[in-house]
């Protein structure tokens, strides 16, 4: 069967009805893949995989949201939707936006935001509104604006993004037979690990699933408010999509991590960015820095036995790698780049040199 996207396929265990335009790109249903040289490297029994949603039709799990939050939109009679973004939730919203037919006003933090990104939201047809601030000033701003503006907000404050980030959960209990024991993710704004709970306690009540996951949430060092314990004001990580000091989902992460039996932790950048070109190397996934955030505290909680051997390990990778080229250019040894004539001779010898 043609597959058309998550709203299609979940549609039992979504607020949608009958009549709703769906507004889809097809998104979701993204590979779930199973890491095998890294647990080498690391000397340990672990079934660790990686589910790569930056293979979402914008390049990140926004999209799974998204559906979600611009269909109800649209539903309501909403002309025009806002965000504030770290990047990936603009694009999202520019997309599909676009799809629909209403506008998108996207506000972001200057000079903040990875290229591929930028790139996105600007061809889609966004309103761009860079402000002199962060994330976190963006939020605030957008939040007071939705009262004075006909706009309807589709930040993951939206519960109708939550419902569509719930679905990748239900995707990983369908392809392992039941929950994972640890499931790994990046943590911003919370939204998502929210929604993977969320997703997780649902298939359990309705007997999909014999577990629910551990659930590990990852921050950037310099924007770690989860490890902190409080709001953090001036966070700063080259990971840029989770560049992000007060979350918007501060309770439900606290309280799902308590409930799951899990923790949080952080990373340096340098960390992150090792983690990053390990997984494009070692694995061929090519992932952006945010997301390495995942498999950093996964390889690091497997080696310290915090996640004993023979557990069954999900991290998600929340966007690609192709968002921010500059990042991953910047990281690479430039003299392995190799300049020659258009000669069969050169090139020849550019291989065997190499051999
Ligand atoms: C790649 O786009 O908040 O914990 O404005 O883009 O649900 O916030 C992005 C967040 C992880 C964190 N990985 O997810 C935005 C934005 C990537 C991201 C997160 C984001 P949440």
């Amino acid at each position: 069967m043609r597959y058309t996207g998550l709203i299609e396929k979940y549609r039992d265990r979504l607020p949608v009805g009958d009549s709703t335009r769906i507004i889809s790109l097809g998104e979701g249903n993204t590979p779930l893949i199973k890491l095998e040289n890294i647990p080498k490297e690391l000397g340990k029994e672990v079934n660790l995989y990686v589910k790569y949603e930056g293979l979402n039709p914008t390049g990140s799990f926004k999209d799974r949201g998204m559906t979600m939050a611009v269909t109800k939109a649209v539903e309501s009679g909403s002309e025009a939707i806002i965000c504030a973004s770290t990047g990936n939730t603009s694009a999202a919203a520019a997309a599909y936006a676009a799809r629909a037919g209403i506008k998108a006003f996207v506000v972001i933090p200057e000079g903040k935001i990875a290229l591929g990104k930028l790139a996105q939201a600007m061809i889609h047809g966004s309103t761009i509104i860079q402000i002199k601030g962060n994330f976190d000033d963006g939020m605030k701003i957008v939040k007071e604006v939705s009262n004075h503006a006909p706009v309807s907000i589709v930040n993951s404050i939206n519960p109708f993004r939550l419902q569509g980030q719930k679905t990748a959960a239900f995707e990983i209990i369908e392809e392992l037979g039941s929950a994972p024991d640890y499931h790994c993710l990046p943590v911003g704004n919370a939204g998502n690990i929210t929604a993977h709970w969320m997703g997780y306690t649902e298939y359990h009540e309705i007997g999909k699933s014999d577990s629910t996951p551990i659930m590990l949430g990852y921050q950037a060092e310099g924007a770690a408010p989860f490890i902190k314990g409080s709001r953090v004001d001036n966070p700063e990580t080259i990971a840029t999509a989770i560049r992000i000091g007060n979350p918007q989902s501060w309770d439900q992460a606290l309280k799902l991590s308590k409930e799951s039996n899990g923790w949080f932790d952080a990373f340096t950048d340098k960390e992150i960015l090792a983690t990053q070109k390990m997984l494009t190397k070692k694995e061929g996934v090519f992932c952006e820095p945010a997301s390495a955030t995942s498999v950093a505290g996964a390889m690091r909680d497997i080696k310290l036995g915090k996640i004993p051997e023979g557990s069954s390990v999900v991290c998600t990778l929340t966007g690609h790698g192709l968002k921010d080229p500059d990042t991953a250019i910047a990281q690479c040894d430039q003299s392995a780049m190799i300049n020659i004539n258009p000669t069969l001779e050169e090139v020849k010898k550019a291989i065997l040199d190499q051999m």
